[in-house]
């Protein structure tokens, strides 16, 4: 039933409940398109100007046309408060410990995504604007003794599977969108704010991170991967990471 609508795969935990939404919405709207459409021929054909000369300025007097009316708002009401709202109040209500997570700091920019990790020691070093350099997007403040273990990249972000995880999303300039589709992850990045986000990605693989709000003339490059790995393979990655940074 998912497939008709030609939806990317899913590869994180909410992604049925999300799809089961749309799928949902399709329906109800398939519904009152090929109801209203009927209804427009309909009326076209019954109230043409050869069979009525005068206009009636009274409208529709039946009980069957305040009856779909009825029920229109009905299913919508059904659709907006047994479905959407408790998915969304899951979304941004019950976040994940920040002990029990992996937790990234993800920050967007004209026209890229910097991201940075706590490190083992699970505290991000301090960041500053003024620090802001091209081999210092984050403004990471290197006297920190926190910042020490803190990884970062630009346009990738490793992810285990199976793991809570806690993004906590921000902006250095304009408003941009973390919109990675296979996840079902979509949310604003805005500058001034820190916004959490978080999934349980449940597929292996590489997927798109696009900015998904028009922030600029680079917004069509503003493209990176998150790849899922397994729990092996991201401490691997990470060992990697620290690995490098200690030979900086
Ligand atoms: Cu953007």
């Amino acid at each position: 039933m998912l497939n008709w609508l030609g939806l990317p795969v899913e590869a994180s935990t909410h992604a049925a409940e999300i799809d089961q939404m749309l799928v949902l919405v399709h329906w109800l709207m398939l519904v009152l398109f090929v109801g209203w459409g009927a209804f427009f021929a309909y009326v076209l054909f019954r109230f043409r100007k050869g069979a009525n000369p005068k206009a009636d300025y009274a409208g529709a007097h039946g009980k069957i046309s305040k009856g779909i009316e009825v029920a229109v708002v009905v299913a919508e009401m059904v659709l907006l408060v047994f479905f959407a709202i408790p998915a969304w109040a899951r979304r941004v209500s019950s976040l994940p410990s920040e002990s029990g997570a992996v937790v990234v700091r993800v920050v967007a920019e004209q026209f890229a995504w910097n991201v940075q990790y706590p490190g083992p020691d699970g505290k991000f070093g301090r960041t500053d604007p003024k620090l802001v350099a091209p081999d210092n997007p984050l403004g990471l403040d290197k006297t920190d003794p926190n910042s020490k273990d803190d990884v970062t990249t630009i346009n990738q972000l490793n992810l285990p599977i199976n793991r809570p995880i806690l993004i906590h999303l921000s902006s250095k300039d304009v408003i941009h969108s973390f919109g990675v589709y296979e996840l079902r992850v979509k949310q604003d990045a805005i500058p001034g704010m820190e916004i959490p986000v978080w999934f349980v990605p449940n597929r292996e693989g590489q997927y798109d991170i696009t900015c998904s709000q028009l922030c600029g003339l680079g917004h069509y490059r503003m493209r990176a991967f998150v790849t899922i790995q397994s729990q092996a393979d991201y401490q691997a990655w990470f060992a990697d990471q620290e690995k490098q940074l200690n030979q900086r």
